[in-house]
């Protein structure tokens, strides 16, 4: 079993080596042996990280959000966060293989910034749908009980979520989070992708308030984009991460 194991380490070690350069792609995931027993060994192979395809068109969410800045967003930053994520992860795993761990708070770094962009960005495009189509209209169930129970009722968790939203300070987002330590529900601004975060949060509904999100469209005007991004947000979708969340 030892041997097993080192052996395993060392396959993983060699894989590294020769995935380290830009746009390899390393990550703890499953299992992908489909004839292999599970075990701890095969459940910590190394993976990278893809970009995720959008869940529809690049115009659905027209007028809300035009279909330029979803192919810009989608194509070109949520890529470059993917492909950020997979050297940080890749220069870690070199760092770990040498013991050279002289980049250790750079990678690290890169890895918290990228790997919130690239998550977050995955959360984001699956929590909006078209207008009428799952997209809009109002909370209900388990998670319309608990935005009631939390902010009062939807009236007042919009007011709190745009005004968090409209006043991250640069880039971020807003973000609603089931927080599983007190069963709370928590609005947090997030600057960049990961700054001002909680610990012990998972977020259910994120929205993203980079210039890149809307400045094609609404220019400098982020409470616009806020108040016409509500037409977008699918509350069933959002409902089911909170389950999920619990
Ligand atoms: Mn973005």
């Amino acid at each position: 079993m030892e041997s097993t194991r080192r052996d395993f380490l060392k396959t993983v070690g060699g894989a590294i080596i020769a995935t380290s350069a830009v746009g390899s792609s390393l990550a703890l995931a499953q299992t992908t042996k489909s004839t292999d027993k599970p075990s701890e060994e095969t459940a910590t192979a190394i993976r990278g990280h893809e970009l995720p395809p959008l869940p529809y068109a690049f115009n659905a969410l027209e007028p809300y959000i035009d279909a330029q800045t979803m192919e810009l967003h989608h194509d070109k930053h949520h890529a470059a966060y993917v492909k950020g994520l997979n050297l940080a992860e890749s220069e870690l795993a070199k760092a770990r293989a040498t013991g050279d761990y002289s980049l250790i708070q750079h990678w690290s770094r890169q890895a918290a910034f990228h790997g919130g962009g690239h998550f977050l960005h995955t959360l984001f495009w699956r929590i909006m749908a078209p207008y009428g189509k799952g997209g809009g209209g109002q909370p209900s169930g388990m998670l319309a009980d608990g935005i009631q129970a939390n902010f009062g009722n939807f009236e007042l968790f919009m007011a709190h979520f745009a005004a968090a939203a409209q006043a991250v300070e640069g880039s971020g987002w807003g973000i609603l989070a089931y927080r599983k330590t007190d069963q709370r529900l928590a609005i947090l601004q997030v600057e960049n992708h990961h700054k001002l975060s909680q610990m012990f949060i998972t977020p259910i509904l994120c929205f993203d308030v980079w210039e890149h999100a809307y400045y094609l469209k609404y220019q400098n005007r982020r409470a616009d984009y806020i108040k016409a991004w509500w037409n977008v947000v699918n509350w069933p979708k959002v409902e089911a991460n909170l389950q999920a969340a619990m």
